[in-house]
């Protein structure tokens, strides 16, 4: 599947021509015997996961999974993971990486969008076992094949046999369709290309100064971009450190395995690192280790960025990321001041940042805007989309949807958002796609979901419900209705409100500021 055109990147520097097969192959030449990943039962060599990303293929091949194919992989943070997604990368098969909470709903608009012909889940994770999903995606797509997985998937003793290097992929082939953020009910693919994914993990290892001393925490779920690839355990495979990964991504195994494994980096979303700094006031754990938190996902917080320095008493990097691409993170060594009020520069020097105000014009230095961007490693277009899609301008700038402006130092500002958009602990939610889900509810008439702040997860979500004439649920009802039509838990709504009269503009129009006002002034 080609990817976009990145023949004008040939001169960047730091830009390499290169898809991952060949790039895990030099790893491994290159890296050998060093620890390059560790989960919580096992640990890999660098020479190992090449080797099993290579046999790989032929079982995948085996098992149904075809080259040049879309397969939606719902990741665990598991070593096996690891090494079935580069053996997909050998093979120019497409993963659509999918956060293992999500459940049939979400999962069948993807399978449907983006026609994908298998569905690699694990067997069980954090109490749910994917089997009654498996069997759900079986009964709508009868031809899909479908794997669910665990540790003797990648058994090495099963695995005898033929290696496959595979050399036909090329480095403009897309490697990998992260889900947008911001959908609005259909999910929205990002279609990263090999080349550029590998420079945006090499660009974020570069600007967090990772080397082979590092060990970083992939502390979130890996389906996520930012413990993926800014710089994640691909930045970190690229300095040849070693990652280690969280499985349930909860305090306190965080906490322990910083003191563990002697982690040197780790990245957190805000609201995760507030929890782990009110898990180590309670509780001792050497972390002496530590030496840069990166938080990013969500707006970090002046106050709880102070917090961060002086509880963990190690460098923090504030980082703005996206799916589509562009990564800005404050440097090392930049002044308390910019880390704590802005989101630094962009990784590559290379990005093309631009403040534009409603009509498209670009604003003055330090007034706010949209931030549109253009780079090596940023779509320009989403897989499977209309061109005219109104994410992009006509000469191919991203539009983040975020409203933010540049200081005099040149670093970058983000201020909130230009549309309505929940940001629940970093996990982006679309109020239209809960306010689709509740209409489809018998009893419901009329319904309102906003964003409303929240302290520990930043933002959380209010529906405002109206029902029909002599019908009725109770909040639990509702909940429950809503979870059993397989919605992921966190697109539930965290509050639900009884409206009998909507406030009105004077234009006839809902009121969402009064609305928004009936639950802030309680
Ligand atoms: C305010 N808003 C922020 C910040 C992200 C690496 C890779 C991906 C993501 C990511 C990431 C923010 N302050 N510091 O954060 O570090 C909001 C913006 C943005 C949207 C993208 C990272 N950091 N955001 O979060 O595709 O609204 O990618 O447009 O999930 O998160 O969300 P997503």
């Amino acid at each position: 599947m080609k990817g976009k055109n990145l023949e004008q990147y040939s001169n960047v520097t730091g830009f390499e021509k290169i898809a991952f097969g060949e790039l895990i192959d030099r790893w491994g030449e290159v890296y050998g015997n060093r620890i390059a990943i560790k989960d919580n039962s096992r640990e890999i060599t660098y020479y190992e996961l090449m080797k099993n990303s290579r046999k790989l293929v032929k079982k995948l091949r085996e098992s149904g999974v075809k080259e040049n194919s879309i397969v939606v992989m719902q990741c665990t943070n598991k070593i096996y993971f690891v090494e079935i997604l580069f053996a997909l990368f050998r093979m120019g098969t497409v993963p659509v990486m999918v956060l293992p909470a999500y459940r049939e709903q979400e999962i069948v608009k993807i399978i449907k969008k983006t026609q994908a012909d298998a569905y690699i889940a694990p067997i069980e994770y954090a109490g749910y076992k994917y089997e009654n999903m498996r069997q759900e995606i079986k009964r709508k797509f009868p031809d899909m094949v479908t794997l669910m997985i665990d540790e003797h998937f990648t058994n090495q003793e099963e695995m005898i046999g033929d290696e496959c290097v595979t050399t036909r992929v090329k480095y403009d082939d897309v490697a990998i369709l992260l889900l947008s953020g911001g959908t609005t009910g259909e999910p929205k693919l990002i279609p990263r290309t090999h080349a550029d994914y590998i420079y945006n993990a090499k660009m974020a290892a570069i600007r967090s100064c990772l080397g082979e001393e590092s060990v970083y925490l992939a502390s979130l779920s890996i389906a996520h971009n930012m413990p993926l690839a800014c710089p994640g355990i691909l930045g970190t495979l690229y300095a040849g450190g070693t990652a280690v990964l969280s499985y349930y991504s909860s305090p306190d195994e965080i906490m322990e395995l910083i003191e563990g494994e002697r982690v040197t980096i780790t990245g957190l979303v805000p609201t995760l690192a507030q929890l782990c700094m009110e898990l180590l006031e309670i509780e001792d754990f050497d972390i002496s280790s530590l030496k840069v938190i990166i938080t990013g996902g969500a707006r970090l917080e002046p106050k709880l960025a102070e917090d961060i320095m002086r509880n963990f008493q190690c460098i923090l990097q504030n980082q703005f990321g996206t799916a589509e691409g562009l990564v800005m993170s404050t440097s090392l060594g930049d002044p308390d001041e910019w880390i704590i009020k802005t989101q630094g520069k962009p990784i590559s020097k290379a990005d093309k940042i631009k403040i534009i105000d409603e009509n498209g014009q670009e604003v003055a230095k330090g007034k706010s805007g949209e931030l549109i961007v253009r780079g090596v490693y940023t779509i320009e277009s989403y897989y499977n989309e209309p061109k005219a899609d109104i994410k992009f301008t006509e000469d191919g700038y991203y539009k983040t949807g975020d409203r933010a402006l540049i200081t005099e130092e040149g670093n970058i500002c983000v201020l909130g958002r230009i549309q309505e958009q929940i940001n629940r602990a970093g996990e982006k939610i679309q109020p239209s796609e809960i306010e689709e889900g509740l209409l489809e509810l018998e009893e419901i008439q009329q319904v309102v979901v906003v964003a409303i702040a929240d302290h520990l997860l930043g933002q959380k979500s209010c529906a405002f419900v109206q029902f029909k004439e002599g019908k009725k649920l109770d909040k639990n009802e509702i909940c429950n209705k809503l979870q059993q039509k397989g919605i992921v838990h966190y697109k539930i709504p965290d509050q639900i409100e009884f409206i009998e009269e909507w406030p009105k503009t004077k234009i006839g129009k809902i009121d969402i500021n009064r609305l928004r006002e009936k639950v802030t002034i309680k």
